[in-house]
C-alpha cells in the first residue's frame, strides 16, 4: 500500500485544522493512507526570544526567515529519511495537475510555509528544495498555498477517492475541462436535462459528453487545447464549432 506522509512546518498550525479535519482529508486519514504531522517552527528556534525571522541584511521592508530553525526542524522531521522537501514561494514552480500526480507516489513529503519577506537564501542552498507556488496573486504565506497541493495530491493517493468519485474524470485530467452535468429531475423550472442521458446508450452518452468537454473547454480555456490529447472524431468536433 502506498502510504504517504506529510509534515507541514509552519508558524501557524491551527490555520490547518479546518481543512485537514474534514470530508476527504480526514477520511484518508483514518483509513491510514495519509498521515498528516504539524509542526512549529518556533519549537526549533532556541534563542531567548524563539526568534524565526530577522531584518534582512542591506536594509529594505519586511522581515526575512531565519536559517537555524528551519535547518533544525527539518533534520528532526527527517532524521535519516529520505524525503521531498517543498518550499511554498511565489517565486516557485506554478503547482498544475500533472505535479499533483507526480507527488502522490512518494512516500514522505515536508512542506517548509514561510511569512514575512521571504526566506533567507542559504535555506535554498542548504536544503534544495522543490519550490512551489500556486499561481501569480501574492499570499500573506505559504500555509494556503500547502493546503491546496496536499488536497490535490491526496486525491491521487491509491484508496483516498471512494468509488463514487473518479480522479479520471475529473476537469485538468487528461487536459480538458469537464462538461455539464444533470441529475433528478427530469425537468425544473422549464429547464430539461438531455435525452441522450437518460437513453441508456452509452457509446452516444460517452461521446456527448466528450463533445461537451471539448466545447465548454474551447470556450473557456482554449490555451488547453493546445496540450490536450486529440482523436480524429475530437478534432472534427472541433472543427464544427470553429465555424
Ligand atoms: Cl506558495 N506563497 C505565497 N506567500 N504567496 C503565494 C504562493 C505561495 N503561491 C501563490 N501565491
Amino acid at each position: 500500500m502506498n502510504l504517504m506522509r506529510i509534515d507541514i512546518l509552519t508558524l501557524f498550525p491551527a490555520m490547518f485544522f479546518g481543512p485537514l479535519q474534514e470530508s476527504l482529508l480526514k477520511r484518508a486519514q483514518q483509513r491510514g493512507l495519509l498521515e498528516i504531522y504539524l509542526h512549529q517552527l518556533r519549537d526549533y528556534a532556541w534563542d531567548r526570544h524563539q526568534m524565526t525571522d530577522d531584518i534582512p541584511y542591506g536594509g529594505g521592508e519586511g522581515m526575512v526567515m531565519k536559517p537555524e530553525p528551519v535547518f533544525r526542524a527539518v533534520k528532526a522531521i527527517l532524521g535519516k529519511d529520505e524525503g521531498q522537501v517543498i518550499l511554498l514561494t511565489p517565486q516557485g514552480r506554478t503547482f498544475d495537475q500533472q505535479m499533483a500526480q507526480e507527488l502522490a507516489p512518494l512516500s514522505r513529503v515536508v512542506f517548509i510555509c514561510g511569512h514575512y519577506g521571504g526566506f533567507d537564501e542559504r535555506i535554498r542552498e542548504g536544503l534544495q528544495p522543490l519550490e512551489m507556488s500556486i499561481g501569480d496573486y501574492v499570499l500573506t504565506g505559504g500555509e494556503l498555498a500547502a493546503m491546496v497541493i496536499i488536497d490535490a495530491v491526496a486525491r491521487w493517493v491509491p484508496g483516498v477517492l471512494g468509488t463514487q468519485e473518479s480522479a479520471e474524470l475529473d476537469s485538468h485530467v487528461g487536459g480538458l475541462l469537464e462538461g455539464p452535468a444533470y441529475t433528478r429531475p427530469v425537468t425544473y423550472a422549464g429547464m430539461t436535462a438531455p435525452e441522450v442521458l437518460r437513453s441508456g446508450n452509452h457509446a452516444a452518452i460517452a461521446r456527448w459528453r466528450r463533445d461537451q468537454a471539448l466545447r465548454r473547454t474551447w470556450q473557456r480555456r482554449p490555451d488547453l487545447l493546445e496540450q490536450a490529447t486529440l482523436d480524429d472524431k475530437d478534432r472534427k468536433t472541433l472543427a464544427e464549432l470553429g465555424d
